[in-house]
């Protein structure tokens, strides 16, 4: 738990999840008066086992100096929740876990012995924030991960006083820039900018700009990584001009670093294959690779270290994750893949796909997807979305409305195994949220494995599923 300076007057913290309930905790440890309140009831009594008094802080708001919110609280849009209204007419301090995490490191004197690396994008970040660290711990440096990837970053420890400089290596989501205006990162990583989010932030230029936090006010110092694949984050490149600026490209060779033919291509005529690197397949994952080589080039790693992290990276769990293999299919698991964007990395990585698609569909559906339906054998669908996502796809491929994860995998991977083809890929990849069938995307990449296991099972004891 990061210790935090005593705040003056009473601390409000709004939304008791995983950083809410890591904001209490490390906020009471530091003596601070802390009242808090979250819409559902289950979190009350674990604030308050925390030292936090409950208050409703809808009826009552009482007179904070500051309010923590957690980040899938709106600030803007679709309207400030009105708690936030209530904070903002009163002058109390919005702030999120990540000032607080800023404010902690300038408190203990300790900011000159932290790195931190921000990662952000629409899509891959969670990948490259998992790859930064894995390269980072595979050469021997002190690291800590966190932000958006799971770990709140109050949780995670202050540098050693003694040390000579520890990295944090922070997934950082347009929620958390949005809202965590005090965070200077020193380095600085944006993937692509596509749309997302567009409920939250208004509308593309809304997310944008939630997203530009990362560089403004002279923030990274130290390296700007940007992907220039699409425009909105080439215009934000113009914008952010930056003799430490590395610029990388999956699909063209151009920038400082580009991904073609299986390899990062950089300096004069340099190339790092990552055909053998399992956990890095697809161009996508060729630009996370680069923003990671980027990094760990500024922080003076050999190629040869970098590569070989790159090598041994295992991956992350519902992205693109091969899960199971049975005689020539491959079941893979990209239960992360919440919107046509993510998916399409997926149908582009893979051919000769059975697609179980389906949940709850982001705007504009999977229309954009066409490109890549040469790769899909069939599609499986599943959740709120599946008739919609049928008429979009009548025509182009043979289409199953399946309704629920164990009827898809089961009817995808009989198929699969009826066509016999040299090799295959049973891919979850939604395009979609999970609410309306799962409590969120891990529970439904977790439901697609326990399926693939039944499956495999009833395969080897000789039954058909
Ligand atoms: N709440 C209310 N009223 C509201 C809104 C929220 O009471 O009007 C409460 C909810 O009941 C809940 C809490 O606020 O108890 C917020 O929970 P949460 O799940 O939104 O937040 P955390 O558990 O603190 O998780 C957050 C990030 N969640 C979001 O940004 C939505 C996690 O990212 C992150 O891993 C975690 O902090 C640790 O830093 C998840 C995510 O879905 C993975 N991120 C989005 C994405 O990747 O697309 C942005």
């Amino acid at each position: 738990m990061m210790q935090l300076p005593k705040l003056t007057g009473e601390t409000a913290v709004f939304g008791l999840g995983r950083s809410g309930l890591a904001c209490v905790a490390s906020l009471v440890a530091a003596g601070n008066q802390v009242v808090a309140w979250d819409d559902r009831a289950a979190p009350h009594a674990q604030a308050e086992k925390l030292g936090a008094s409950v208050r409703n802080l809808a009826d009552d708001f009482g007179a904070p100096t500051q309010l923590i919110v957690s980040p899938g609280v709106p600030l803007t849009h679709p309207a400030p929740h009105p708690i936030v209204a209530a904070a903002r007419e009163l002058g109390c301090a919005v702030l999120g876990d990540m000032d607080l995490f800023s404010m902690a490191l300038e408190a203990t004197g300790l900011r000159e012995k932290a790195t931190l690396i921000g990662i952000t994008g629409t899509n891959g970040k969670s990948t490259a924030t998992a790859l930064v660290c894995h390269m980072l711990q595979s050469a021997g440096l002190p690291v800590h991960m966190g932000g958006n990837i799971g770990t709140p970053v109050l949780q995670l420890p202050l540098p050693e006083a003694c040390a000579q400089n520890t990295l944090y290596v922070l997934e950082l989501s347009s929620y958390q820039l949005d809202l965590n205006r005090q965070l200077h990162c020193d380095m600085g990583v944006m993937l692509n900018l596509t749309p997302d989010h567009l409920d939250r932030h208004g509308d593309m230029a809304g997310y944008a700009r939630a997203k530009e936090a990362l560089f403004e006010n002279s923030k990274c110092q130290t390296l700007r990584v940007i992907g220039t694949d699409d425009a909105p984050s080439r215009e934000l490149a113009q914008r952010h001009p930056h003799d430490r600026l590395v610029s990388i490209s999956s699909t063209h060779p151009q920038g400082e670093i580009y991904f073609a033919d299986g390899s990062l291509h950089y300096g004069k005529g340099v190339t790092l294959d990552l055909q053998n690197c399992p956990a890095l397949p697809g161009a996508h994952n060729g630009q996370n690779a680069a923003a990671a080589l980027a990094i760990g080039h500024s922080l003076g790693l050999s190629d040869g270290v970098i590569a070989h992290s790159f090598q041994s990276f295992h991956g992350m769990a519902h992205r693109l994750q091969s899960v199971a293999h049975h005689g020539a299919l491959n079941f893979v698991n990209d239960s992360k893949a919440t919107n046509a964007e993510a998916t399409r990395h997926a149908l582009a990585a893979f051919d000769n796909i059975y697609w179980i698609a389906g949940g709850v569909a982001k705007a504009g559906g999977i229309s954009s997807l066409k490109p890549q339906f040469a790769n899909v054998r069939a599609a499986f669908l599943i959740g709120e979305a599946a008739d919609g996502f049928a008429q979009t796809l009548a025509g182009e491929m043979p289409v199953v409305i399946a309704h629920t994860m164990d009827k898809a995998l089961a009817q995808a991977a009989n198929q699969a195994k009826a066509d016999a083809l040299a090799h295959a890929t049973i891919l979850l990849s939604p395009a979609c949220a999970s609410f309306d069938q799962f409590e969120d995307f891990e529970a439904r990449g977790v439901a697609f494995q326990a399926a693939v296991t039944t499956w495999v099972a009833a395969q080897e004891a000789g039954g058909a599923a």
